[in-house]
Formats: C-alpha cells, structure tokens, sequence
C-alpha cells in the first residue's frame, strides 16, 4: 500500500518565506586623518578630485578632521574604498604633504 492510499493525500505546503538571493557586500568607510602639514586648500582640492565633492562639502570634511582629528568622506565596496584612498593619500605625497586616507570596514 502507497503511504498516499492509507493515510490520505500527500500535502506539499507552499513555501512562504524565501530566503533574499543577493546579500549586500560589505562597505568600507575612508577616512581622512588630520596632519598639521597639508594646506587646508590642497586637501579641499584633493577632496573635490577623488570623491567628486562640491566646494562646500569638500571645505566641511576638512574643517571636521581638521578639528576633531578626523572624518568619515564616504562609504563604498572594498575596492572602490581601497582605490580612491590609495589615489588620494598619494597625490598628497606627490605634492610633499603627509596627507593621509584609510579605509575601515562598516559594521
Ligand atoms: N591641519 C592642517 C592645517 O592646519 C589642514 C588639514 C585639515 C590637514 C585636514 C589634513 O585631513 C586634514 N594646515
């Protein structure tokens, strides 16, 4: 005897809760760490260039790491991050400035 014929038909419950295909990758923050060396224009120039900031935005990252030590530009995949601070903390150094970006997982 088939299991269906002695205890009743065979019930497939529809699956209700499904599980998200695609989980998002993790962010990275890069940070800008103050130095008492780098002119406070050089900075707001590099801003603009890396991170496509306005003048007003790029002027307020720089006051904040400037007064507080440091601030938090922008939060991207980790190799976007990686990049733009690499290409940031060197055009710093290019011009002789210890100018410096890092990068930091968001959690
Ligand atoms: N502290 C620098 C000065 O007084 C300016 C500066 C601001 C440098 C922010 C780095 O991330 C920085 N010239």
């Amino acid at each position: 005897m088939t299991p269906s014929a002695s205890m009743g038909p065979i019930l497939v419950k529809p699956r209700t809760k499904t599980k998200p295909k695609t989980e998002r990758p993790p962010l990275w923050k890069v940070i800008l760490l103050n130095d008492d060396y780098t002119p406070r224009e050089f900075v707001v120039e590099v801003l603009k260039a890396v991170f496509r900031m306005n003048e007003s935005e790029a002027y307020k990252v720089m006051i904040t790491a400037h007064q507080k030590g440091a601030c938090v530009i922008a939060v991207f995949t980790r190799d976007v991050a990686d990049t733009k601070a690499k290409e940031a903390t060197e055009m710093g150094n290019a011009a002789g400035f210890p100018l410096y970006f890092t990068t930091e997982k968001e959690e």
